[in-house]
């Protein structure tokens, strides 16, 4: 093991700069900056990541998350000590109530989905599965016809969707016009009144 005492000799012999001097410029203007050259760079502090994204502060109760694939915010919400779950009518208010462009939750890749799943960590039964922005109007056939996106816009869907308490899914069991997300991340269609976790994303 070296010496305490020799550490800090070396780090003395390191800097010779001691009692805060400035270090002479030996060629004015010849762009290091020293004494204020005018070409010299403008920016000498060290960058805020360029692609860091500020994302507004979570409602109370949601938690906000990031994905490496995306530049979006994301916000899961609903908590049954808070007995803020929802329903999709009612998590997509929420989710618009957060504002600047807040919208519940269009997945766009693998990658994202795979992220959310991570982050969010939906689970069966109703306590734990996740609504997102994918829903069925009625009048379409069911179970499989119209699924579309609530907000903006994507291809990316599920097939099959995976499979939930009823066995193969969508299943439109009974009336099941709003898809929720479970366990891994499999797809399901579920009631829209019933209340559970939801995920918001701000693009
Ligand atoms: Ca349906
Ligand atoms: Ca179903």
């Amino acid at each position: 093991m070296r010496a305490a005492s020799a550490v800090a000799a070396v780090v003395l012999a390191g800097c010779p700069f001691e009692h805060g001097e400035k270090p002479h410029d030996a060629v004015p203007g010849d762009g290091d900056g020293a004494d204020g050259d005018a070409n010299a760079p403008q920016d000498a502090k060290p960058d805020v990541a360029i692609d860091a994204r500020e994302c507004p502060a979570a409602p109370p109760d949601c938690t906000l998350f990031t994905c490496a694939s995306s530049t979006s915010c994301y916000y899961v919400c609903g908590d049954t000590t808070l007995n803020s779950k929802k329903n999709w009518p009612a998590a997509r208010s929420a989710c618009a109530a957060i504002g600047t462009g807040a919208c519940i939750a269009t997945i766009h890749d693998q990658a994202e989905q795979d992220c959310i799943v991570q982050k969010a960590m939906p689970s069966f039964p109703m306590a734990n599965w996740i609504w997102f922005g994918y829903r069925q109007p009625s009048g379409t056939g069911e179970p499989l016809d119209g699924w579309a996106w609530e907000c903006g816009t994507s291809t990316f869907t599920q097939a099959p969707w995976g499979s939930g308490a009823t066995g193969s899914e969508p299943s439109q069991t009974g009336e099941e016009d709003c898809a929720a997300m479970t366990t891994g991340g499999g797809w399901f269609d579920a009631s829209c009144n019933d209340p559970a976790r939801y995920l918001c994303e701000l693009p």
